[in-house]
C-alpha cells in the first residue's frame, strides 16, 4: 500500500516538474539510513500506522528493528548527501540522486579481544524493500578498446571501437518529502551486469568455463563493494572503473530525459545542473563532453561552454592524501577517448593561463591537469565546473588561500561557501521524539519545517520547570542507550554520570588520541586522590577504522584496552567508565546524538572540513567541546563562547608550523609530568596486556614528531576540561547552555543549506509547499 501511494505521487511529481529545472546530485555514496519510519514520518502516518499495527499485536519499533541500514557510505559526505536528497525534496526541487548501488556496503565492524575485525555488510540479503530495479532504462557503458579517428566532411569524427560493454541497470529508491506529497524525488542506484548472458553461454558451450566466468564476474566487480577509504586508495584499477560506471550511466540517463523533453541542446544548462560531490565524478566534465562531442556533433567550444555552465563541485577535504590522482597509462587503458578529451582540456587550458601569466611558470605547472604522468582530478573538477565551493567557512578559506591558491587568481568568481547542515527531521524530530515533543508543546510545530524558529525556544531560558522538562527528556535518552549497552555488551553504566562522547571514523587527524590521553591523566589522578576529579564521567567512542589503516585500528584497540583497565579497578569505576560501541553507523547515530551530554569536536584545527556530527549532537542539546576548526566556529558563532568549550591551536597556527617548522613534541613531553606519564604509559607495562602494540602511538607522538599537534593542545584542553566538569556539575547553567544549543541549532539544517545551493549555484527555487496557506484568505 505504502509502495503504491509513492508511486503514485511519483507519477504526478514527474508530470507537474517537468519544465522545471532538474538538478542531479552525482554521489559515489549515500549513506541513507534506514527508511520505514523516514517514510511514515515524511507523510505523517507514524502515530496512525503505530496504533494500527497494535491491533494486530504488532510493535511497530519491533518491526523498524527488522529493516536494513544499507552502509552505501563511508561518513560525513555519504550521510550528507543523503540528507541533502530530504531537503531537496522537501523544498520542492525536482532533485535526483545518482550512485552506486553496491552489492556489499561499508564493512561491519566486530569487536574481537579488543580488535577490530570485518565483516561483508550483506544488506541485500533479505532483499531490500524500497528499490524498484528498472531494467528498462538501462545503460550500455563501454571501458577499453580502442579511438579510431576519420576526417568526415571536414570534421573530425571518434569511434570507440572493441570496446568491452558493461550493463549499467538502474535501480530506484524514492525519496519521499516532510508534509510535501506532491514532491517525489528519486534516488538511481546503478548496478554492473554483464550486457547478455549469451555472451557468458558462449564460451560456456565452447568449453572455456574459466573465461565464462571471469568475464561475469570482472563485469558485476564493478559494483561488488564499496571503498572503505583507506590511506593508498589512488591507483585501483576497480575504482575508476566504478567512477567511469556510474557518471556514465547517470548522464546517459540524463540525456534519455532531455531528448524527450525536446529540448535545445544549447538550453541544456538552463534545464539540467549537475552536482559533483567531491571529485569522484568529477569524469561528468570529459564524459558531458564526449556526449555532446562524439554523439550529438557539437563543437567544442559550444560542448565546452554547455558542461563547464551544467557542472558545479563540492570539496571535501584538503587532506592531501585523499585529493585524487590516477597514473596515464592505467587511465589510458581503461577510458581511451576520456582519456583524449582530458588531453585537450589540458593542452587549451595551459595554452590560456600562458597567454595570461606568460612570466609565471610556477602557477602553469601547479594549475595543469596532468602532471607528473599522474591526471589531477581536483585540478579537472575546478577548471570544469562553474561554482567550486568548501563545506563550513574555514574550509573555503583554506580552499581559496592554499589547495586552490592559483585557481582562487584565475577564477575568483567561481568560489564561495556552503556550510554544510544536517536533517533536522532525522537527527532531531525523530531520533529525539521526548524533546521534540517539548519543543512542539512551547514554540508550536512549525519548527520542523522552519527549524530556525527554534531560536523561539530562547524565552525559556530562565524558565527552571522547562529546562526541567528538556534534562529529564535527556535522562530518558541516556536510559535508553545504557539498555541498549547493557544488552549488546553487558556492561551496566551509571545513568546520573555525565555522558561524553566522540563517535566519527577513526583517523589520526580527528585526534580519539587526545581524549584517550585526557582520559588517561584522569585515571592517574583519581587513583592519587579519588576526589581530585569532580563528578562521575562515562566516555563513550564508536567509529570504523579502513581496514587497511593500522594506526587506527591499534586506536581502536587503545581504547578498548583501557576501557577493560578501568572497568577492573572498583575505585576508579566509580568515577570513570569507558565503552566502545561497535559498528557506528546511522542507526546508532540516532540512538546514540540525543543521549550525549558532550559532543567531542577535537580535531587539528584546519583539518576537518566542517564535521556534521557536531550539529546532530548540538541540536540534542550536547554540549561542544571542541577545536577552532570547521562547522565548529559557526557553532562558536551561534551560540556564543559562553555556551560551548573551546581550546588548541587555531588553524593559522596549525598552517604556520607546518609550513616554517618549529615544533618539537619532545619539549611538550620533557616540560610536562603529567602528560610524560600518559605517553609513558603507552609502553611502559600499565596496560599489562598490551605488549609492544602501542609503541606505533608512542612513537608516532616522540619519533615522529606528533603530525596531529596532541602534545602541543593537550595542557589547554584539560584545562578547558576542568571548566567544563564544573559547568556540569552547575544543573541551572548547563541545561541553560544546553537550550541555547538547541535553539540556535536551526541554521545547520540541511533545509538552510540547501535553499542556498538552489539560490546561488544551482539557480532553481526552494520552496516548501505550505498547505495552510490554502486555508488563508
Ligand atoms: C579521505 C581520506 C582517504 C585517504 C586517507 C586520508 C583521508 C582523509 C579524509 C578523507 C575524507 C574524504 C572526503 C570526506 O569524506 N570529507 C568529509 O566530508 C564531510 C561532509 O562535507 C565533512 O563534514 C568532513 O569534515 C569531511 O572530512
Amino acid at each position: 500500500m505504502l509502495k503504491e501511494t509513492i508511486s503514485f505521487n511519483r507519477a504526478l511529481t514527474k508530470n507537474s516538474t517537468l519544465y522545471t529545472k532538474q538538478v542531479y546530485y552525482f554521489s559515489m555514496e549515500f549513506l541513507i539510513g534506514k527508511l520505514l519510519r523516514y517514510y511514515l514520518v515524511n507523510m505523517g502516518v507514524e502515530e496512525l500506522v503505530r496504533e494500527g499495527l497494535a491491533e494486530l499485536h504488532i510493535d511497530l519499533d519491533d518491526l523498524l528493528e527488522q529493516e536494513a541500514d544499507p552502509g552505501l557510505g563511508n561518513g560525513g559526505l555519504g550521510r550528507l548527501a543523503a540528507c541533502f536528497l530530504d531537503s531537496m525534496a522537501f523544498g520542492g526541487i525536482a532533485g535526483h540522486g545518482n550512485g552506486i548501488r553496491y552489492r556489499y556496503g561499508l564493512f561491519e565492524q566486530k569487536i574481537r579481544n579488543g580488535f577490530q575485525t570485518e565483516v561483508a555488510d550483506n544488506w541485500l540479503k533479505n532483499d531490500y524493500p524500497w528499490e524498484i530495479r528498472r531494467a528498462e532504462k538501462s545503460i550500455v557503458v563501454k571501458f577499453k578498446g580502442h579511438v579510431r579517428t576519420e576526417v568526415v566532411k571536414g570534421k573530425l569524427v571518434f569511434y570507440h571501437e572493441q570496446y568491452e560493454p558493461v550493463l549499467a541497470v538502474p535501480y530506484d529508491i524514492p525519496v519521499i518529502s516532510y508534509d510535501n506529497p506532491l514532491n517525489i524525488n528519486n534516488l538511481r542506484l546503478w548496478s554492473a551486469e554483464p550486457l547478455s548472458n549469451e555472451l557468458d553461454l558462449a564460451s560456456f558451450n565452447r568449453g572455456d568455463f574459466d573465461q565464462a566466468v571471469s568475464l561475469r564476474s570482472g563485469v558485476e566487480a564493478i559494483s561488488y563493494i564499496l571503498y572503505p577509504d583507506d590511506s593508498s586508495r589512488s591507483g585501483k584499477e576497480l575504482r575508476l572503473k566504478q567512477e567511469y560506471f556510474f557518471v556514465a550511466a547517470g548522464l546517459g540517463s540524463i540525456m534519455k530525459s532531455v531528448k524527450k523533453r525536446n529540448l535545445f541542446l544549447a538550453e541544456f544548462p538552463r534545464w539540467v545542473s549537475i552536482h559533483i560531490n567531491d571529485t569522484h565524478p568529477v569524469l561528468c566534465i570529459p564524459e558531458l563532453m564526449r556526449i555532446l562531442i562524439d554523439e550529438e556533433g557539437l563543437g567544442w567550444d559550444q560542448a565546452w561552454n554547455i558542461t563547464v555552465n551544467s557542472i558545479s563541485f563540492t570539496n571535501h577535504t584538503i587532506m592531501p592524501e585523499a585529493l585524487e590522482k590516477w597514473p596515464v597509462t592505467l587511465f589510458k587503458n581503461i577510458l581511451p577517448r576520456i582519456f583524449m578529451i582530458i588531453e585537450e582540456i589540458d593542452r587549451r587550458f595551459k595554452e590560456r593561463s600562458a597567454r595570461r601569466f606568460f612570466d609565471d611558470r610556477k602557477i602553469i605547472q601547479n594549475t595543469q591537469i596532468i602532471k607528473d604522468n599522474h591526471i589531477q582530478m581536483a585540478n579537472l573538477a575546478v577548471i570544469g565546473s562553474s561554482s567550486v565551493n568548501g563545506v563550513a567557512s574555514l574550509h573555503t578559506k583554506i580552499l581559496k588561500q592554499q589547495v586552490f591558491k592559483d585557481y582562487y587568481r584565475m577564477f575568483s568568481y567561481k568560489f564561495n561557501n556552503k556550510t554544510n547542515g544536517v536533517n533536522h527531521r532525522r537527527f532531531l524530530l525523530t531520533a529525539n521524539p521526548v524533546l521534540s515533543d517539548l519543543i512542539t508543546e512551547a514554540i508550536g510545530p512549525t519548527w520542523k519545517k522552519n527549524a530556525e524558529e527554534l531560536e523561539n525556544l530562547l524565552i525559556y531560558q530562565e524558565d527552571a520547570a522547562f529546562l526541567e522538562k528538556a534534562a529529564k527528556a535527556k535522562y530518558h535518552n541516556k536510559m535508553q542507550l545504557l539498555q541498549y549497552i547493557k544488552k549488546t555488551q553487558g556492561i551496566e553504566l551509571d545513568c546520573f554520570s555525565m555522558f561524553d562522547v566522540q563517535v566519527k571514523r577513526i583517523h589520526a587527524y580527528k585526534r580519539q588520541l587526545l581524549n584517550i590521553l585526557k582520559i588517561m591523566h584522569l585515571f592517574n589522578q583519581v587513583q592519587e586522590d579519588p576526589n581530585s576529579v569532580l563528578g562521575s564521567q562515562t566516555f563513550i567512542f564508536g567509529g570504523k577504522a579502513a581496514p587497511g589503516y593500522h594506526y587506527a585500528k591499534t586506536i581502536i584497540k587503545l581504547i578498548n584496552t583501557l576501557a577493560e583497565k578501568i572497568h577492573k579497578e572498583p575505585r576508579v569505576r566509580d568515577k570513570l567508565e569507558v565503552v566502545f560501541i561497535e559498528n557506528f553507523n546511522v542507526s546508532l547515530g540516532e540512538l546514540i546524538y540525543p543521549a550525549a551530554d558532550v559532543s567531542e569536536q577535537i580535531s587539528t584545527a584546519s583539518k576537518e572540513a566542517s564535521g556534521t556530527g557536531n550539529m546532530k549532537f548540538m541540536m540534542n542539546g550536547a554540549i561542544t567541546i571542541g577545536t577552532l576548526d570547521g562547522a565548529n566556529i559557526e557553532i562558536k558563532e551561534a551560540v556564543g563562547e559562553n555556551n560551548l568549550f573551546i581550546f588548541g591551536l587555531s588553524a593559522d597556527e596549525v598552517l604556520r608550523y607546518s609550513s616554517e617548522g618549529g615544533y618539537k613534541s619532545l619539549d611538550l613531553y620533557y616540560d610536562n609530568q603529567d602528560l610524560r606519564r600518559c605517553v609513558d604509559q603507552l609502553v611502559n607495562g600499565f596496560f599489562a596486556t598490551a605488549g609492544e602494540e602501542f609503541k606505533v602511538i608512542f612513537d608516532s607522538l616522540l619519533l615522529y614528531n606528533d603530525d596531529y599537534f596532541v602534545l602541543r593542545d593537550f595542557a589547554d584542553y584539560l584545562e578547558v576540561y576542568k571548566q567544563l566538569q564544573s559547568a556540569y556539575s552547575d544543573r541551572k547553567r548547563w541545561t541553560g547552555m544546553s537550550l541555547v544549543n538547541i535553539a540556535k541549532s536551526g541554521v545547520f539544517s540541511s533545509d538552510r543549506t540547501i535553499r542556498e545551493y538552489a539560490d546561488q549555484i544551482w539557480k532553481t527555487s526552494f520552496r516548501p509547499i505550505d498547505f495552510n496557506l490554502q486555508d488563508k484568505p
